[in-house]
């Protein structure tokens, strides 16, 4: 995912994109050992380190005894702070819809999951019911007081949600009582980058049953922690004597960042920290022309087995899968039908369409991972078996 640009000249409102922008930067090249070395030792580790790697080693035990496959899903975008002590971040637009969704299908085929999200994006289950469009106070009534109970108030789902409500909540108490959800948040592009490598180590026992799931929108680029501020940048070029006279002015009046190319992990991921699970990418772009070609790109840098491309517009609708065994042959595209806003609102105004036997494309029947999910499962299987095949173990 893109945030930004090597030098990004916040300045002038009629500034074109190619002043705005300075992209005379190396092309992205794969990370090989010495990058991940000098990433490693040079960045801080976030403080969460330890105790998620704990946990991870216990929840892999757990489901290798009980023979399960396990899932590590990455989910929502990462911040790329400009301050240490960090009053400004960058960030992009990712909610966590994909993983989220994602991740209660996978939940659903089988597998436990290890749910590496951006903090307080949306979750598998919750996301029915959280947010700005879906908020959770609509989902609730009154109840009418019980007998014996008559002072005591008390709510209830709404009649007409109860249902799906009764079934995500049951599917919810299953996932917990089972033990087969692992949420693990974090924030910073250096937090995930650090936590990607120690969980994968971690999830090693797994061998090919373990499956690798990168739906986050990782920063392109960053600040290095020698480059950066310890304080909040200061808006104008700060000095004493403005204290004395508040009209003297800064030296600097514009923002001007100078960011890093984050090092392309994947390939150290399918080389070094899970050499024996399946890898499956997402791709993101804009512009349909090039999406292809950027998804059997990725492909031959990074050596994984499975990219999945979107584009921003129509990313809930469609994607492509572009396989490692075939990639330039074999695009396979996957479509669900357009979710009409404005039939949604016709239907919550009647049902008399719905009696009438019309199909509305609802979120329940028509999310693009319950088919992405099959897809990945399957090829997941397939892959076990080649293994197994090839070398006699898992
Ligand atoms: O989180 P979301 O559902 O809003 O968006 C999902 C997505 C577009 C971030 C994901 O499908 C994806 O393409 N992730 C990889 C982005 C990239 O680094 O190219």
């Amino acid at each position: 995912m893109s945030v930004g640009a090597s030098s990004i000249n916040t300045a002038h409102p009629s500034q074109d994109y190619a002043n705005a922008i300075d992209r005379n930067v190396p092309s992205f090249t794969a990370a090989e050992a010495p990058d991940e070395n000098s990433y490693f030792t040079n960045n801080l580790p976030p403080p969460e380190l330890e105790e998620y790697s704990a946990r991870t080693e216990e929840f892999v035990k757990h489901h290798f005894r009980h023979q399960r496959r396990i899932v590590l899903i990455t989910s929502g975008g990462t911040t790329v702070p400009l301050e240490n002590q960090t009053v400004r971040f960058i960030d992009n637009f990712s909610a966590g819809t994909r993983g989220a969704t994602s991740a209660e299908y996978f939940l659903e085929a089988g597998y436990a999951v290890i749910f590496l999200h951006r903090q307080f994006s949306l979750l598998p289950y919750s996301r029915h019911y959280s947010h700005s469009t879906n908020c959770f106070l609509d989902f609730l009534s009154e109840a009418p007081p019980i007998d014996g109970y008559a002072k005591k108030s008390a709510v209830m789902a709404r009649a007409e949600y109860s249902d799906t409500m009764l079934s995500v909540l049951r599917k919810y108490n299953h996932a917990k009582r089972e033990n087969l959800l692992l949420l693990l948040p974090f924030t910073t592009i250096n937090s995930y980058l650090f936590l990607l490598r120690a969980l994968a180590m971690k999830m090693e026992p797994m061998g090919s049953k373990a499956l690798f799931y990168l739906a986050a929108a990782v920063s392109d680029f960053f600040v290095p922690r020698e480059r950066m501020s310890e304080h909040k940048i200061q808006s104008g070029d700060f000095n004493e004597s403005q204290l004395v006279d508040p009209s003297a002015s800064g030296v600097g009046k514009k923002l001007i960042i100078d960011l890093d190319p984050v090092p392309k992990f994947l390939k150290r991921l399918v080389e070094s920290w899970a050499p024996k699970g399946m890898i499956v990418s997402f791709k993101l772009e804009t512009d349909e022309t090039i999406l292809l070609k950027k998804c059997r790109l990725a492909l031959k840098r990074y050596s994984h087995h499975l990219v999945i491309g979107n584009l921003l517009q129509t990313r809930k609708f469609q994607v492509v899968l572009v396989d490692s065994v075939d990639p330039v042959k074999q695009p396979r595209w996957l479509t669900v039908a357009q979710r009409d806003e404005h039939k949604e609102d016709e239907k919550s105004a009647s049902n008399a369409d719905e009696k009438n036997g019309v199909k509305f494309a609802t979120k329940q029947d028509s999310e693009i991972e319950e088919q992405i999910v099959i897809e990945v499962v399957r090829r997941h299987g397939a892959r076990i078996w080649d293994v197994v095949a090839a070398t006699g173990s898992l």
